[in-house]
């Protein structure tokens, strides 16, 4: 039946847009932390919506499963073959990349699933504007994985995560139906609204194809500060006091110790502030130099121990390398040990977010792991990298178990995908999942998109 598929998929794409050579499918099998993998039947690259239909309504009738892929910057095992899932094929949206003119009055534009964060945000400051969603996998990571996961990022204080910024997409459904719309009216009460049905919803929906995304003002100057506190709670103290004074906040985020000596070491570089138990590092963006408005709160508060500013571009990549080049110097650490890494990437109100770390140290020293802490201070967002880890699942249960009783979510921004899925329940009642389920079952009857990301294989 393989040759007959891949024949056929052939006759839709072309020979050179299904990949079935192993070297040519490695890329796309295993997932960036070397965690996830599995075997592809074929690795395929629709060039338009009409061809993501035809492959999708192929491998409905045939019953094949379909794992869709943007820049496989994935961290939770969702966009790969699953290692005992049966025969995958991968749907790489890569080429589907066309950038749509801007619309400068909606501030809008119209872009394909596969274009990467970078060259959707290159194109929008080319006409002096910006995107409001931002990471350090920009490069590589496209905008349908980021409406896939409802990606976060740096600006979710200012601008909201994905959900927010999706005005309008096309999906293809399993069976090759195409639906939504890309029109970006800003009101329309007509139905159902397909943005909000697909975003977050991990590619067991349907497949993005395009998107009608917001952008926001391109600001003149950013100011970045790198402010040290004696403790976490006194970080958390310092961002009410940012969030009520600062009118021009862009991002907070958040390293601890472990975070700044890991990244320190692996730059070669020598942290701009003396080392305490939490670093903060501080955006603001703003039409006019935003740093007299910032540098009279750091000033005056008292939880700000060292303090390091600058709006000049150069030192300002030295300091935001610190929070930017976190994953990157964890993966060379996870090389070096020889055990891929393993990620939690959890959200707790901000109340609780020092007894999360509590938490979090002490289950890690139990099995001898190494913890790295870092993340999002104004979402109570910490991705837990754990190095050297022996029991990942027990870590996970510890952890996990004790976020859902703070009140907080097991996922914050990575997604659920297949890593997550044993825990869903801590934060899902068997009735919501049930009823999820449900709506997936009614788009994708044949269950072929995306199987046991986000739930169980049945
Ligand atoms: C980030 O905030 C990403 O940089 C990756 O969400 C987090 O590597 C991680 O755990
Ligand atoms: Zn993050």
């Amino acid at each position: 039946m393989a040759d007959a598929v891949i024949a056929h998929l052939r006759s839709i794409l072309g020979d050179e847009h299904v990949l079935v050579d192993d070297d040519l499918r490695a890329g796309h099998e295993t997932d960036w932390t070397g965690r996830y993998s599995g075997t592809a039947l074929a690795v395929v690259r629709p060039g338009s919506t009409g061809e993501v239909a035809a492959v999708l309504r192929h491998c409905n009738g045939q019953r094949i499963a379909v794992v869709t892929q943007g820049g496989n910057t994935g961290l939770v095992g969702g966009g790969v073959p699953r290692p005992d899932g049966g025969a995958a094929l991968v749907l790489s949206t890569r080429r589907l990349d066309d950038l749509g003119p801007i619309d400068a009055a909606a501030q809008q534009v119209t872009v394909g699933a596969g274009v990467t964060l970078a060259r959707w945000r290159e194109h929008a400051r080319r006409s002096g504007l910006d995107t409001p969603i931002d990471f350090a996998a920009r490069d590589s990571a496209t905008v349908g994985g980021a409406i896939a996961t409802n990606a976060g990022g740096s600006r979710v204080v200012r601008f909201g995560t994905m959900r927010r910024q999706v005005v309008g997409v096309e999906v293809v459904l399993a069976d090759g139906a195409v639906v939504g719309s890309t029109s970006g009216l800003p009101k329309e009460t007509a139905g159902l609204h397909w943005p909000s049905v697909i975003t977050g919803s991990e590619g067991t929906m349907g497949v993005v194809t395009h998107a009608r995304l917001r952008l926001v003002p391109l600001f003149a100057a950013t100011a970045t500060a790198m402010v040290t506190t004696a403790s976490v709670d006194d970080a958390v103290s310092l961002l009410a006091r940012l969030r009520a004074e600062v009118t021009s906040l862009d991002s907070a985020e958040v390293l601890l110790p472990a975070a700044v000596d890991l990244v320190a070491d692996h730059l070669g570089a020598t942290p701009p502030v003396p080392p305490a138990a939490c670093t903060v590092l501080v955006d603001c963006a703003a039409h006019h130099d935003p740093t007299d408005e910032l540098v009279a709160v750091l000033s005056e508060a008292p939880e700000a121990v060292d303090t390091a500013v600058t709006t000049e571009s150069g030192p300002r990549t030295r300091l935001l390398q610190f929070r930017d080049r976190v994953t990157e110097a964890i993966g060379a650490a996870a090389s070096r040990l020889g055990v891929p890494v393993f990620k939690l990437d959890v959200a707790v109100p901000l109340a609780a977010l020092g007894r999360l770390l509590e938490i979090a140290e002490s289950a890690a020293a139990a099995d001898g792991a190494s913890l790295v802490p870092f993340g999002h201070l104004a979402e109570g967002n910490l991705h837990l990298n754990h190095l050297g880890a022996t029991d990942p699942t027990r870590i996970a249960d510890e952890v996990l178990t004790a976020v859902a009783d703070l009140g907080g979510t097991i996922s914050a921004e990575h997604g659920i995908g297949v890593a997550k899925v044993p825990w869903l329940g801590l934060i899902r009642s068997a009735e919501d999942l049930a009823a999820q389920r449900s709506i997936a079952r009614a788009l994708d009857p044949e269950g072929i998109l995306n199987p046991g990301v986000m739930r169980q294989v049945p």
